[in-house]
């Protein structure tokens, strides 16, 4: 069986690798699908790059070091919020705190916002994957959604800063979408679907 180690520390995104690589078949094999975790890899990973692609490329190399003849791959994702002049980018995950609640985190975005009008609150998902084969051979996908930043939080589905990210095709938040409908559309669905056809 072929298998992937996925090298993220995200549950919430860990979920949707899951099912968007879940018809995944390489050599006519099913693939198996682990999280770090799951393959008993815990180390420390230093992202100091200064692009998403960059970024996750330092993460699946680093895993790569340890996971012994399987492919592995990793994503490196953030919000770009237009007015903000792309804030919080590739500092998503580090935006007032890696600690910091999405509750909080989402809340300031909304108040440095505040006055703005629908227009000028253009905002985009960004996602790059980058996956390494067992050969050392490297290569990245990387895809986006384009938005809006709501006035206020809407729905719990998703992770992160879902509730206040509008898309336009649903007039919703992708945290009031199912998994499905948000994957089909996603940035990481994007991605990884291109992934998927460079490794066919
Ligand atoms: P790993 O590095 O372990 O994968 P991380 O959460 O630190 O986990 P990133 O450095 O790629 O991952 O940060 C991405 C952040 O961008 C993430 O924490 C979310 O806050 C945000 N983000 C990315 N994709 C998102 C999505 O689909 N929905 C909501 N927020 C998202």
């Amino acid at each position: 069986m072929q298998e992937i180690i996925f090298a993220t520390g995200n549950e919430g995104k860990m979920k949707e690798v899951k099912m968007i690589l879940a018809d995944l078949v390489l050599d006519g094999e099913k693939v198996s699908i682990r999280s770090m975790k799951e393959a008993g890899i815990d180390i420390p990973i230093l992202e100091n790059g200064k692009s998403f692609a960059e970024n996750a490329g330092i993460k699946a190399k680093a895993v790569a070091a340890f996971a012994k003849g399987a492919i592995v791959m990793a994503d490196d994702s953030g919000l770009e919020i237009d007015y903000l002049n792309k804030e919080p980018g590739i500092y998503s995950a580090r935006y007032l705190g890696e600690d910091t609640s999405y509750r909080v985190k989402n809340q300031n975005l909304i108040e440095r916002l505040e006055g703005v009008s629908e227009r000028e609150r253009t905002a985009r998902f960004v996602c790059a994957i980058a996956c390494v084969m067992p050969d050392g051979r490297l290569f990245t996908k990387e895809a986006t959604i384009e938005g809006w930043i709501g006035y206020e939080e809407k729905g719990t589905n998703g992770f992160g800063y879902d509730p206040i990210f509008m898309v336009y095709e649903y007039g919703k938040s992708t945290a009031e979408l199912s998994e499905e409908e948000k994957n089909a559309i996603s940035h990481r669905g994007k991605a990884l679907r291109a992934v998927k056809e460079e490794l066919r």
